[in-house]
């Protein structure tokens, strides 16, 4: 017997295959159901809490009563983030590891962003086009700035070869069967040739940019001194790589955006890029929920925690949230003109502190490009939007349009 407050408890075995049909509303199908932004579920064969909300958010970000390590299950980690990497840190190598990112996120490099954004949208749609499938361009254009940006050589045709490796981590993470095993595969091959590299800046066998990501990571020290081991360094560059190539899912909702909200984009040309943007960010699925561990048993509004359970902080859903958001469920760029937020009420890439939390790395990163890339399509370019099917699926995760926005009459002004 206990003398704390019971959680809504989710009854049940395991709901993992609701959690696939569900999608994007698993947490907050049940968060209404038990009128509760806290309860209890099972998942992957064990017992995991489940919140949403700002508060909730705050206490999810509490380093003291949450820690990462063995945070995320082994196939997204074989998948999506790759082994010994950052997000699965704490503590004192969390923050150096963290510090490593953030000293590529000065103002200078992300010009270089916004610039080399302009530069490869015009290059892929230099010459007027018939018809173009916005998701797959923009995964082109991703993929060659982010080998520049990162300071990764590279032959012209190679940068093609690599878009699908790249994307494979983030399109297929959450499947299971051969698209799941075709993504571990890709994994290794980048992994593989981008070791190689890391080894060749060591001996000074090839010449690379000192200011980028491949020598900076190659020659970091842990806080021991040490260097990192390769395969490591692998997995981080990765997670530049990766997740610059992702994206391409935003940009995608961000043209479906001005197709299914014309007047909102008119604004864009008036200047509120950036409004327009930050509600892409909010409204459309993307990361749905992160996870972390109990550090040590706590209790928090009267809720028992125990060291180990593991937790899930919707996201998605505390975007969403009619506590935090007026008309959650309208796209309204307006609402982030005079938006004065917090780190815990929006949180597309998670909550919380860049340096000691496990807060996205490449949040500036984002925004910068997905503002350059509205701005070019709305001032840059003009197009149709033939007949297609916009819908997407909130039970997919990652969520796309169906028709992966399909452009025609393509010309630069
Ligand atoms: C972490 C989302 C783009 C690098 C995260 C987290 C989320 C996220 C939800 C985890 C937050 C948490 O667990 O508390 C996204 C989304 C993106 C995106 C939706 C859009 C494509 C980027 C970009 C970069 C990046 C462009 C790098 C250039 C990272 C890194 C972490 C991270 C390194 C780990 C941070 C840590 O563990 O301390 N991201 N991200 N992400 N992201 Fe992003
Ligand atoms: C990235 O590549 O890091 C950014 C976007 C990835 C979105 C992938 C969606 C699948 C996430 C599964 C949730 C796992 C939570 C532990």
């Amino acid at each position: 017997m206990t003398d704390h407050q019971q959680l809504p408890q989710d009854k049940g075995l395991d709901h993992t295959l609701e959690l696939l049909k569900e999608g994007y509303y698993f947490i907050m199908n049940r968060s209404n159901k038990f009128d509760s932004r806290i309860f209890e579920t099972r998942l992957l064969g064990e017992k995991a809490i489940c919140l949403v909300g700002e508060q909730e958010a705050k206490l999810f970000y509490d380093n003291e009563k949450f820690q990462r390590k063995n945070a995320a299950p082994g196939r997204i980690q074989k998948t999506l983030f790759g082994k010994g990497g950052v997000q699965g840190l704490d503590d004192l190598d969390h923050r150096y590891r963290k510090a490593m990112f953030m000293s590529l996120m000065t103002d200078d490099k992300l010009e270089e962003i916004r610039s080399l954004t302009r530069e490869e949208w015009r290059n892929q749609l230099s010459n007027e086009k018939k018809e173009v499938n916005v998701y797959e361009a923009a995964k082109h254009v991703l993929t060659r700035m982010a080998l520049r940006w990162t300071g990764i050589p590279f032959q012209k045709e190679e940068a093609d070869q690599w878009v699908d490796e790249f994307s494979d981590l983030f399109e297929h993470a959450a499947d299971v069967g051969p698209k799941h095993w075709k993504a571990r595969w890709s994994r290794q091959k980048a992994e593989g040739w981008l070791e190689d590299l890391i080894q060749q800046v060591r001996k000074e066998k090839i010449e690379v940019d000192k200011d980028r990501a491949l020598y900076q990571f190659s020659l970091h020290k842990d806080p021991k001194g040490k260097l990192l081991k390769a395969d490591i360094v692998a997995v981080e560059l990765l997670n530049l790589l990766r997740p610059i190539v992702a994206i391409a899912v935003y940009i995608d909702f961000t043209v479906l955006a001005m197709h299914d909200y014309p007047a909102k984009a008119e604004q864009v040309r008036e200047g509120n890029g950036r409004e327009f943007i930050q509600e892409v960010r909010r409204y459309y699925p993307f990361f749905p929920f992160t996870a972390a561990r109990v550090k040590q048993d706590f209790l928090w509004n009267d809720y028992e925690f125990k060291k180990g359970t593991l937790t899930l902080l919707d996201l998605y859903g505390t975007n969403h949230d009619p506590v935090i958001w007026e008309e959650p469920n309208q796209f309204k760029p307006e609402r982030f003109k005079n938006w004065q937020g917090n780190p815990f009420d929006f949180i597309p890439q998670g909550g919380g502190e860049f340096d000691i939390g496990h807060r996205c790395a490449g949040e500036w990163i984002t925004i910068d490009i997905l503002n350059e890339t509205v701005n070019f399509f709305s001032k840059e370019i003009s197009f149709d939007f033939p007949d297609q099917d916009f819908s997407y699926s909130m039970n997919d995760i990652p969520s796309l349009p169906q028709s992966n926005i399909i452009i025609t009459n393509v010309q630069t002004h």
